[in-house]
């Protein structure tokens, strides 16, 4: 399919495809491009070579500065559909226009790692979008997890440099599992709602297609009244939310660096969308001070239970780009990027960000004329008076460039708000200048206590587990103070778990939260299961029947799944091409695992796949057994999640979709 957006970029788009001369950069068609020109074979160069000069110059330049954070990412374009009208809540034309398709670029990140780090490591998710709406574009630049490490900006360079690998030997990569992290949140104990969450399996998501998007700060909308309402955005994965282990996670970053990106860009090659709902969180201006904690504070997240998610409306992703760095490397978001009818709270956080992206822009895209680039530039006419800079690429006629003109019939002329020209929320702020927290923004343990009481027991383990790695990564005194600082005031259970597990003496006082509130929304387990994208390595042996293979294959694919036949080498069993071997994937790069086999033994790879897929706890099926499968193997057809796919094709069908057979 094709969008708006889409459509426009062809305008920018060289199809080196095409049959075409080699050319310069000015044009000209060049007759040898292997050798460069030297006086004689064995000369020296000759500096007349503008071709060389060219050729190497450009090359020279050919990398940008990587982002700060989320540097590493991956964009997919499509189109956004308000279900129903909005105009109770804004006057954003794309969110009350029922059946108009907005064209959207996304790009999914991780956050500290760099461009060429690793798709699953412990980390937060972004989930940026730019909606090219008619009104201008509006960013909605969102994480997968609903809170954040700090409530004011001014701590942000700070809690970056923390994360990030450290300064002297630049170790570890893409990881929050050292010193300097751990250090900056026990200082700053507002990170520990957020540091719940990173500890979480939702700091390592199966898929991009299978995680939460939330834009974290609280927002406004404004009708066309002016009325305004408190909102929250969220972004809810069609099939649901999961994650892989974190020992998958390890041995995944090992096998395929590329494993998230490459699965998403296949399907949408294959025409497999990614699909979300928007949703909204709404909370009318008078109840601003209805909620036990802040509204405005970053760290802090509305349960659904208490302002349910209105589903409004449908993201659409499915048309990959044509080229990454154009599109994916070059798309410039911003938070304050937004349209009539959506406006800022005053998160303080938000209010920091609102300044930051521009600032990064600048410096990444080499000047202020970023919005030009195809990929930037809105779909509706834009004009100002903004004239020059690097990288001007459009010619702007006219003799005045300059507001107000009498020359030019003041032209371009600013739109009042009735007729759709963007005007501020008149909100009334009376206070004295102060460098101070708020009151309100003293609670730091409650929420994530909340986190904590809402999960199940396995994803409880998880984060039990996850805090004795990252701890176990760090020295003695910062572990001490982890324990004491922060994990000590948030759950007593969890903070003796990692104590015991990382050697460290448990703090005398008990001072954990006694929040006993929990949020059923929070736990994965509750989450939405589906077949759709799921994967199966299928194992089959040198002698299995061309029947048994099409016809698993066929099976498999009429339920949504994706089968890749995996045999000890590359051959053809009828006209079927068996491309991946046990040297080229592992089933840790898979959902579940089939084994088929034949004849002859299990070779000692499948039996290694099979027990580590076991130990991940998926589901696995086995057919077309002569002699005993389980054999070599340390389970068998009785251990939960192991079924026989001729007999009880349902059963594994079941555990594929139930994500994980947790209780083994
Ligand atoms: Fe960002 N953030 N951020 N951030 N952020 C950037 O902008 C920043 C924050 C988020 O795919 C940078 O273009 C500050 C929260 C995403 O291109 C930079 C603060 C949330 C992306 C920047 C925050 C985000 C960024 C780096 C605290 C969740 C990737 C490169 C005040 C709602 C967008 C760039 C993409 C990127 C600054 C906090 C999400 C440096 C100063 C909270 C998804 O400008």
């Amino acid at each position: 399919m094709s969008n708006k957006k889409k459509d426009d970029l062809q305008k920018d788009t060289i199809d080196n495809t095409k049959e075409a001369p080699l050319t310069t950069n000015q044009g000209l068609p060049i007759s040898e491009d292997e050798f460069s020109l030297k006086a004689g074979e064995r000369g020296p160069t000759l500096m007349e070579d503008f071709h060389l000069r060219e050729k190497v110059m450009h090359f020279d330049h050919e990398r940008i500065p990587e982002r700060i954070v989320h540097a590493r990412g991956f964009g997919v374009h499509g189109e956004f559909e308000v279900y129903e009208s909005l105009e109770k809540y804004t006057k954003a034309k794309f969110l009350t226009e029922p059946g108009k398709k907005t064209p959207v670029f996304t790009r999914f990140s991780t956050v500290a790692g760099n461009r060429g780090s690793m798709d699953i490591p412990r980390d937060v998710r972004g989930f940026a979008t730019k909606f090219y709406t008619d009104e201008g574009n509006f960013d909605l630049v969102a994480n997968n997890m609903p809170v954040f490490f700090m409530q004011d900006a001014i701590k942000f360079p700070d809690f970056v440099h923390a994360v990030k690998p450290e300064p002297h030997n630049e170790m570890p990569q893409a990881a929050s599992a050292h010193n300097t992290f751990w250090d900056w949140v026990s200082q700053n104990t507002e990170s520990a709602h957020m540091v719940m969450w990173l500890m979480s399996d939702r700091a390592i998501p199966r898929s991009f297609s299978m995680m939460e998007g939330f834009g974290v700060h609280a927002f406004r909308l404004v009708n066309a009244e002016g009325k305004s309402h408190f909102v929250k955005f969220h972004w809810k994965p069609k099939l649901g939310t999961h994650s892989v282990l974190w020992d998958e996670a390890q041995m995944i970053n090992g096998k395929n660096t590329d494993f998230n990106r490459a699965q998403i860009w296949q399907n949408i090659e294959d025409g497999i969308p990614v699909e979300f709902e928007l949703g909204l969180q709404v909370i009318p201006e008078e109840d601003e001070f209805k909620m036990d904690f802040d509204i405005l504070d970053p760290t802090k997240l509305w349960p659904e239970e208490d302002v349910p998610v209105q589903i409004v409306g449908k993201l659409t992703l499915n048309e990959n780009v044509d080229n990454y760095f154009a599109e994916t490397e070059q798309v410039a978001f911003n938070p304050g990027h937004v349209v009539p009818g959506i406006d800022f709270s005053n998160d303080p956080l938000l209010q920091g960000r609102l300044f930051s992206y521009t600032d990064t822009q600048l410096i990444r895209l080499g000047g202020p004329n970023f919005h030009q680039l195809p990929i930037n530039r809105p779909v509706c006419p834009f004009s100002n008076n903004q004239r020059e800079g690097y990288g001007q690429v459009s010619i702007h006629k006219g003799q005045t460039a300059y507001h107000k003109n009498s020359m030019n019939n003041n032209q371009p002329e600013p739109l009042s708000a009735e007729k759709g020209g963007y005007e501020h929320y008149h909100e009334k702020v009376d206070g004295r200048k102060v460098q101070a927290r708020s009151d309100s923004f003293t609670d730091h343990f409650s929420q994530a206590k909340m986190f904590l009481n809402s999960m199940s027991d396995v994803e409880l383990q998880h984060i039990y587990d996850a805090i004795s790695f990252e701890l176990g990564k760090c020295d003695m005194e910062i572990r001490e103070i982890a324990i004491s600082d922060l994990l000590n005031h948030i759950d007593r259970d969890m903070t003796e778990y990692v104590a015991d597990k990382v050697g460290v003496e448990m703090p005398p006082e008990v001072e954990e939260s006694t929040y006993d509130k929990s949020s059923p929304a929070l736990s994965m387990k509750n989450t939405t299961f589906a077949l759709d994208t799921r994967t199966v390595a299928v194992m089959i042996m040198p002698d299995i029947a061309e029947e048994t293979l099409k016809e698993t294959k066929s099976k498999l694919e009429e339920k949504g799944l994706q089968p890749s036949f995996i045999a000890d080498k590359m051959y053809k069993v009828g006209d079927l091409q068996i491309d991946e071997t046990f040297d080229t994937v592992h089933s840790v790069l898979f959902d579940s695992v089939i084994a088929l086999k034949g004849k002859d033994q299990l070779p000692k790879a499948a039996v290694e796949n099979l027990e580590i897929a076991f130990k991940h706890k998926k589901a696995i099926g086995y057919g077309s057994l002569s002699g005993n499968i389980f054999e070599p193997l340390s389970f068998d057809e009785n251990d939960k999640g192991v079924s026989n796919i001729e007999e009880n094709f349902n059963d594994f069908l079941n555990d594929v979709a139930s994500h994980r057979i947790w209780e083994r």
